[in-house]
């Protein structure tokens, strides 16, 4: 069912592959004409007598101009991703040929789709709620394993699974207080206030699980900067070639070597760091190239999720790490020490510094210990599993409708300690069920479903 039309009037296409020369194209019409439109252009069979979700093999043309003998795959309403019927032309990959074919099809009566549209017509014939929509772009960017699970999942009705449970609980607890509103004069409560406050407490715990998870969510979707900082030749540039396996920035016993920043990704776990390698601080250098450089390293640290403060295990002391472990903590940065050129290090000027917690001492020439520095890493930005079950929210419209119905949660659970009156409690809980449906697209308005789909690739 339309939320806001009774179906469309009209057929869209698009290519659904990448613009180019490919081995073969894939160009998706729906609508309410599609199998006519492509009918008319395909003289080998007649389409409007053959099953769903079948092949056909054929000739495309337009009048008597044969354009490419295509495949067809055919999906009948309602039985199809839009809801509607569709058709999707499997063609040979030159770009010449996908021109005809879709200027053919403008032509005859279709119409070039906007971005997201097939996924936008999909939610509105209530084939997908919104979570499950957004899960298709967010499958569709995924760069990692972490991503591309957590986007399955939700396409697969995670996230909306868990809404919807939360759901059923505060609609049937509104209609027990509607009910006792409607006898207001005889002063009866059908709705138990202590099982509703447990109602409540439970769905706190859950939306607050899911706001927490937007944390997690953000490190899966957009990765984590990590800047490399330190003091000159303590070996950052070195650390970032031996993560990457490979020469990416100049290493060289010349301290002020790095003098802008070099940025270079690196999948841990599933997990993407985007890794910047800085210029080595020290007080004034009287070179301002170098001083340029110290104040963009400057600016990296503030604007990290996380840095590495890298220092050389036989040049620095426990008092200039006490000031940089101040410093981090008075600014709030997070950050993670690590103690480099232990490969030639005298073991028993070491000690001292075991006073720093989770201290991890490692050669980034000699490539040892990286793979502790490694899961050192993933577990500063992830607490528990990346690979949980359980719904990360990653979408920041999700954790702000998110935020807001913990908010009034926290209300209604106040509201029955002070035994709030029944009205007062029926509209709050009228204002959780409006921010789940914010979520899941039951509450919604075209302009932001076109904001929303906007972002999505033409052709899905
Ligand atoms: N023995 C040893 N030498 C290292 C290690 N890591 C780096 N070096 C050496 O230290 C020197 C400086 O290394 P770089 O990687 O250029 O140091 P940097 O911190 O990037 O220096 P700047 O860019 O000048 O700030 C080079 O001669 C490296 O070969 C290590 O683990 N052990
Ligand atoms: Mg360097």
């Amino acid at each position: 069912m339309s939320l806001f039309r009774e179906g469309y009037n009209d057929s869209i296409v698009a290519l659904a592959t990448p613009k180019g020369i490919g081995a073969i194209g894939v160009i998706r019409v729906s609508g309410i004409d599609a199998f006519e439109i492509v009918n008319g252009l395909f003289k080998s069979k007649n389409l409007l007598k053959q099953a769903s979700h079948t092949l056909h093999v054929g000739l495309f043309r337009n009048g008597q101009d044969v354009i490419d003998e295509v495949v067809l795959a055919l999906y009948k309403n309602p039985n199809s991703y839009t809801g509607e019927d569709v058709i999707e032309i499997n063609c040979h990959g030159s770009v010449y040929i996908q021109n005809r074919i879709l200027e053919t099809l403008l032509e005859h009566g279709c119409r070039l789709a906007k971005p997201g549209e097939f996924t936008q017509r999909a939610f509105l014939n209530g084939k997908l709620d919104l979570t499950q929509a957004e899960a298709v772009s967010e499958l569709i960017a995924s760069n990692t394993e972490a991503s591309k699970n957590n986007a399955l999942r939700n396409i697969r009705g995670g996230f909306k699974s868990d809404l919807s449970l939360l759901r059923e609980k505060l609609v049937y607890f509104s209609a027990m207080i509607e009910l006792e509103l409607d006898f207001a004069t005889e002063d009866v409560e059908f709705a138990d206030r202590s099982d509703l406050k447990k109602v409540v407490n439970e769905l706190m715990a859950k939306t607050n699980r899911l706001v927490a998870s937007f944390k997690l969510g953000n490190v899966i979707k957009n990765g984590v900067q990590v800047a490399i900082i330190g003091k000159p030749n303590t070996g950052k540039s070195t650390l970032l070639n031996s993560f990457l396996n490979e020469n990416r920035a100049i290493v060289s016993d010349i301290a002020g070597t790095t003098r802008d920043t070099i940025e270079e990704v690196l999948n841990i776990e599933g997990i993407l760091f985007r890794l910047i390698d800085t210029a080595g601080i020290r007080v004034s250098t009287e070179n301002s190239i170098e001083d340029i450089g110290i104040q963009k390293s400057y600016e990296k640290m503030r604007t990290a999720d996380l840095v590495v403060y890298l220092f050389d295990l036989n040049q620095s002391s426990v008092a200039e790490l006490d000031t940089v472990v101040s410093d981090f903590e008075k600014e709030g940065i997070k950050y993670l020490l690590v103690g480099n050129k232990v490969d030639i290090s005298d073991k028993a000027k070491l000690t001292g510094f075991d006073k720093f917690e989770n201290l991890i001492c490692i050669s980034a020439k000699e490539n040892f210990n990286l793979e502790d520095l490694k899961k050192q890493l993933v577990k500063q930005v992830v607490e528990g599993d990346i690979n949980t079950e359980s719904t990360i929210v990653t979408n920041v419209r999700h954790y702000d409708a998110l935020n807001q119905l913990s908010k009034v949660l926290a209300e209604i659970e106040t509201g029955l300690t002070e035994q709030l009156s029944g009205d007062l409690l029926s509209l709050d809980i009228k204002k959780c069920l409006y921010y789940l449906g914010l979520i899941t697209g039951e509450i919604t308005n075209e302009e932001q479903l076109d904001l929303i789909f906007s972002s999505f690739c033409i052709g899905k």
